[in-house]
């Protein structure tokens, strides 16, 4: 397999800003419009040729807020296109991070709806459950197994609220990454017992497997891809407390789902988590 194309953390972490303080509302009410509806709209370059990565944030950054006032909690956050694999598929070159607010996920086993999602797709991802607070610019792939309570095996389901589920950086960032909704399962494992370095994945859709691949393709190793996730946070002033829950990023192509499928990713070592659409 080759390496994952190696991105300059710096272009991930340029946080510039073009857009005044009304732009960034009105941006964030189309998002959170298309995504309470489930409505496919334009992507934000469209009408903001000029809009930044960190445009993107202030964006995603707004919507977060809005969302916790309204009650909602968080649960952590989530790296994305941090493989290889994923940024072919989406033509970005760049990781980005979001948010993940608890009642995105669901539980195993269960059925999720599709009539409140735009075009769902599936992705497996190793997750972390951390136990001591991570922050700043130049944490190591150490320091992150040490902060590390467990990890766990999980389906991300992804749904851009973007047309065709075409984007450029700056408007996934702002449309939060496409995150949707998460399942985490099999086993929940101490991370010094594991090679998490090269575990086996195979994703399968409906009984057959549409996509494979191994944990090394995040970045080649997905401590790492937490460790730049943090980076990215600090960079926008922020910091993952104790308790986090992360999600590293795609170790494959992202596969669409539509009602009646049934979608297993069975993980070396981790053990599998199945869920079905309706
Ligand atoms: C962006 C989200 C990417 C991952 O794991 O790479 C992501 C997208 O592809 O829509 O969640
Ligand atoms: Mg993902």
């Amino acid at each position: 397999m080759n390496a994952p194309e190696q991105t300059s953390l710096s272009a991930a972490t340029d946080m510039r800003r073009t857009l005044d303080a009304a732009a960034v509302q009105q941006l964030t009410d189309r998002i959170e419009a298309a995504q309470t509806g489930a409505r496919a709209i334009p992507k934000l370059t469209d009408d903001f040729p000029g809009m930044t990565l960190g445009d993107g944030y202030a964006v995603q950054l707004e919507l977060l807020r809005r969302w916790r006032a309204a009650g909602r909690r968080q649960a952590g956050w989530k790296a994305g296109l941090t493989s290889k694999a994923k940024m072919v598929q989406m033509g970005v070159t760049v990781p980005s991070i979001g948010f993940l607010l608890a009642d995105f996920a669901r539980a195993e086993g269960s059925t999720v709806r599709t009539d409140d999602l735009v075009h769902p797709r599936v992705e497996c991802e190793v997750a972390f459950v951390t136990k001591a607070d991570l922050a700043g610019p130049d944490v190591t792939r150490a320091q992150v197994l040490a902060a590390t309570d467990f990890v766990v095996p999980a389906i991300e389901v992804i749904d851009s609220r973007f047309s065709g589920f075409k984007f450029d950086l700056p408007s996934v960032v702002a449309d939060n990454g496409s995150s949707a909704r998460y399942v985490t399962g099999g086993r929940a494992l101490r991370a010094d017992g594991l090679e998490l370095d090269c575990l086996g994945v195979v994703l399968e859709k409906n009984g057959e497997p549409v996509a494979m691949g191994a944990s090394t393709a995040v970045m080649g190793h997905p401590a790492d891809a937490v460790a730049l996730l943090v980076k990215v946070l600090h960079e926008l002033g922020e910091t993952l407390p104790a308790g986090s829950f992360v999600m590293s990023g795609g170790i494959t192509e992202a596969i669409a789902v539509k009602p009646g499928d049934v979608v297993c990713a069975r993980f070396q070592e981790l053990g599998s988590v199945a869920v079905r659409f309706a």
